[in-house]
């Protein structure tokens, strides 16, 4: 059997003397899979035979794309197609092989997924056990001239999960699959939002390398900034053959115009180039300054012959986490380039539950969403994967910053073999790999196993076996201190950096907030001034048209049979209906309940309880330095937590964090005062420079009359990255009657802010006939809704993907005063759109149409 390579992933190295031959399908391979457990008999007749196969590739993939089986994501498809992941698969290609001038060839791979024996012309090559690691093996003795015979027999996933956590010892998780024995990604086996889909593959590249003496083994590029300068440290890993190492070989790294160069010595394994780029435009988060990005190239030679090549970007910046404590608990401030960030992030898992579909074009979508959104912060939530470099590539470009967490969620992990070797290989491989990424700004020993730990009663069925506490405060730690010395390090999140303390203590460091939601009403986020707000979040369907996509109950309805498959929170239908609460109609048209109420008021809900909770954190900046929202994206269509469907359609939602993230952000919120709360104008000026301006608070009637009952100008001046109080005048907030009145703070530069004395089934409001005017025009991307108010009229939304799946709009959620006017600009190509479905419910909807009088 060849050896594995003492080094790191093969990454982006491309070295212009070395042979590579692909072995993916892409390249002309052939590839078929095939099942080498038995299958259930239903199935027996169908999927027994080679199916063709792509690699990369899945093979639910390659069983749909054969015809063997319908839609995973459709109706009740997910459970039929559970044996999938409970049978075992063979991939088998041949490929031409001519004997290479070289001396080595390896087989690199860069990711199997999982559980895999590789042969080569009938030998075993290796085993491996680890989705997120790369392999190299040697098999030059193994490859013939002519005809060759690769296969990669992948055990059950599911079944060998199962067997595994037997060995391991009982060690509690969340959900079914004890997904914490394998080194799988853990959202594959199903979670509170994605499909039970584990399966199996050749998820990444794989290919045959062939090299003589040495070989770039790995480039390990570390930038910082002096404030002027840009720093580069590039960490160079070499192979040698140990027969032909009789010559050294030259290093030359080039950045900027500047260039240096090294000479190692024959066998030499690492060596240091370090350059210094005068006056260097620094990497920033954006908002903060430009995104500049340094190409980087590093070339070997030998023998003055160029015998190896890297080509990479580099961004020059530094990052610091400070959870220093303070009168209050412990802070949390993470600083770039010496200037303290307020984060406006979303948390990401993988956006298809088939991995292999993503692609740059995907992750730009994605990213693009959060950026539209004015968010500057990703969370790579530890469920899911290390993404490909596509991903860093964009976050890089559009100045997102990238939190990452090691891969390890809601559960206890053993700490012996073979787990602690598979975390520390992957986690080398991880740093070395993403190290050059400007974006990636910090890592995280993992998603709430320590708050699990401590909370979850973890304890009693662990029975003193090791829980995983060793990779978060010993082995993560010094693998970063070691291969990414510039970024910080965290042990989990939620974590309170303070001894003794609670991992979830919302006064020290980061807090998951995920009593509003399962438990307790959304008024409650206002219990607790949080330093900094990882997860928070709140579930409502995807777009009408991504739901119908996938779920067909006759009629539709909230607790239908497919419906559920598509509702994978604990009682999540449930805590939909409950977290409503006081704060909308509860299914207006009782007793004809209306699924399309229900779409609109449970969406609506989400949007309300998430910027409830928002606004009332970034309220409390500086104090609190920022929410990462749970979430932004879905896997497959899914009644979720995300802002954006699983078909890229946005939610309700995201137009509300769109007008939470702004750099001018007011909020209305309630300030204690001796006897009681008062409300009181916040306002927060997040951008690099100052905000000066006049607002208007108004106290209006919500029904009868457009004129303002009582009114306050005040002028302001904000400092850049500061905030301010401004308290409302008695007249203004003395409302004469509390159901048919309101108070509204407008700004030119800003969202208005809404202060509502009742919740709205106690506003009077006016029905949409007698408070809405709406014209529809085409235009030349589509169509221009105006809709005029004659009174108060609450979150008036479209959704034209009732109309056209492929429609967009560019606003949602906007409440108008009497008197005033708004256009939605809707895309969508089809000439024909219905344009009096356009302007009524339930494509135009409103909180006025919910409540009936
Ligand atoms: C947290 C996350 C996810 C989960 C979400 C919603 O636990 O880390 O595991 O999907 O809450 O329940």
């Amino acid at each position: 059997m060849a050896s594995t390579s003492p080094t790191g992933p093969p990454g982006p190295i491309a070295p212009a003397s070395l042979d590579t031959a692909s072995l993916d399908s892409s390249a002309g391979v052939l590839w078929t899979v095939q099942p080498t457990s038995e299958l259930p008999l239903d199935w027996a007749g169908i999927a027994s035979q080679p199916c063709p196969a792509t690699v990369p590739g899945e093979v639910h993939l390659d069983l749909l794309a054969a015809g063997l089986i319908p839609d995973p994501f459709d109706g009740d498809n997910e459970s039929l197609l559970a044996w999938i992941g409970r049978t075992g698969w063979i991939y088998r290609a041949t490929f031409e092989w001519e004997d290479s001038e070289h001396t080595r060839t390896d087989l690199v791979a860069e990711g199997l997924d999982t559980v895999a024996t590789i042969t080569l012309n009938g030998r075993e090559v290796a085993r491996t056990e680890n989705q997120h690691r790369s392999y190299r093996f040697e098999v030059s003795n193994l490859l013939v001239a002519g005809h060759n015979e690769l296969e990669v027999a992948f055990a059950a996933p599911v079944l060998e999960a199962e067997r595994r956590a037997v060995e391991t010892g009982h060690r509690p998780h969340l959900f079914p699959h004890p997904f914490n024995a394998i080194r799988k990604s853990a959202f594959s086996y199903g979670w509170d939002w994605g499909p039970d889909l584990a399966g199996v593959g050749i998820w990444k590249p794989i290919r045959l390398e062939s090299w003589s003496t040495v070989r770039l083994a790995g480039v390990r590029p570390l930038a910082t900034f002096d404030g002027s300068n840009g720093l580069l440290e590039a960490h160079v890993d070499l192979e040698w053959l140990a027969s032909e190492h009789r010559s050294g070989a030259s290093l030359t790294v080039q950045v900027a115009g500047l260039e240096t160069s090294a000479e190692v010595q024959p066998g030499q394994t690492s060596a240091l180039l370090a350059l210094v780029v005068p006056d260097a435009e620094a990497w920033w988060p954006r908002g903060y300054g430009s995104q500049s990005l340094y190409a980087i190239s590093v070339d070997l030679k030998v023998d003055e012959e160029r015998s190896g090549g890297w080509q990479g970007r580099v961004g020059f910046r530094t990052v610091a986490l400070s959870t220093k404590p303070d009168d209050f608990g412990s802070e949390f401030v993470i600083s770039v380039n010496e200037t303290p960030i307020f984060v406006k992030g979303a948390n990401w898992s993988p956006g298809d539950a088939f991995l292999t579909r993503l692609n740059r074009s995907s992750y730009e979508r994605s990213i693009t969403d959060a950026v539209e959104a004015g968010l500057n912060m990703i969370r790579v939530w530890g469920g899911g994967i290390y993404e490909t470099d596509d991903f860093y590539d964009v976050c890089d470009e559009l100045g997102v910053m990238v939190w990452q967490d090691f891969l390890l969620a809601c559960a206890t992990y053993s700490e012996e073999e073979p787990l602690w070797r598979e975390f520390e290989a992957e986690a080398r491989q991880a740093v070395t790999r993403l190290v050059k990424h400007p974006s990636l700004t910090m890592w995280n020993g993992g998603n709430e196993n320590i708050w699990g730990y401590v909370e979850w009663n973890w304890r009693a069925p662990l029975a003193g076996r090791t829980w995983g506490d060793g990779y978060y405060t010993e082995l993560f730690p010094t693998i970063v201190a070691q291969l990414d010395p510039r970024a910080p390090y965290m042990p989990g999140s939620p974590f309170s950096f303070a001894k003794y303390h609670h991992p979830n203590d919302h006064r020290h460091g980061t807090v998951h907030v995920w009593d509003v939601w399962n438990f307790v009403d959304y008024s409650k986020y206002r219990d607790r001034t949080a330093r900094f707000v990882s997860e928070m979040g709140f579930q409502g369907p995807p777009a009408w048209s991504t739901l119908t996509s996938v779920v067909h109950d006759e009629p539709m309805d909230p607790n239908g049979h497919q419906m559920l498959v598509h509702q994978k929170a604990i009682e999540g239908n449930l805590k939909l209906e409950r977290g409503i609460g006081d704060h909308l109609p509860m299914w207006p048209t009782e007793p004809e309940v209306d699924i399309d109420d229900w779409h609109w008021t449970t969406q609506l809900n989400q949007a309300r309880a998430v910027a409830f909770g928002i606004a009332h954190f970034r309220s409390h900046y500086p104090l609190n330095r920022g929410t990462v929202v749970w979430s932004l994206n879905d896997n497959w269509p899914v009644i979720s937590w995300a802002a954006v469907d699983g078909r890229g359609i946005r939610k309700p939602l995201w137009y509300a964090l769109r007008d939470l993230s702004a750099d001018h952000f007011m909020t209305i919120q309630p300030r204690s005062e001796q006897g009681g709360e008062r409300p009181t104008l916040l306002l927060h000026n997040d951008s690099a420079t100052p905000w000066s301006g006049e607002v208007m608070i108004s106290r209006r009637p919500t029904v009868v009359g457009a004129e303002p009952l009582a009114q306050q100008q005040v002028s302001f001046d904000l400092e850049p990255r500061s905030a301010t109080a401004i308290v409302i005048n008695d007249d203004v907030l003395s409302a004469v009657q509390q159901t048919q009145e309101y108070l509204v703070a407008r700004e030119d530069s800003a969202t208005a802010a809404y202060w509502f004395f009742v919740e709205d089934p106690q506003l009077q409001l006016a029905t949409p006939a007698d408070s809405l005017e709406v014209d529809v025009e085409r235009t030349g991307s589509g169509y221009a809704v105006r809709v005029s108010a004659s009174s108060l009229v609450k979150d008036v939304t479209l959704f034209p993907d009732r109309l056209d799946p492929l429609a967009g709009v560019d606003t949602a959620l906007v409440t108008l005063d009497a008197g005033q006017s708004h256009t939605f600009e809707v895309s969508s190509t089809l000439a024909d759109l219905d344009v009096a479905a356009l302007a009524q419910k339930p494509v135009l909807r409103s909180v006025n149409d919910l409540v009936r009088r």
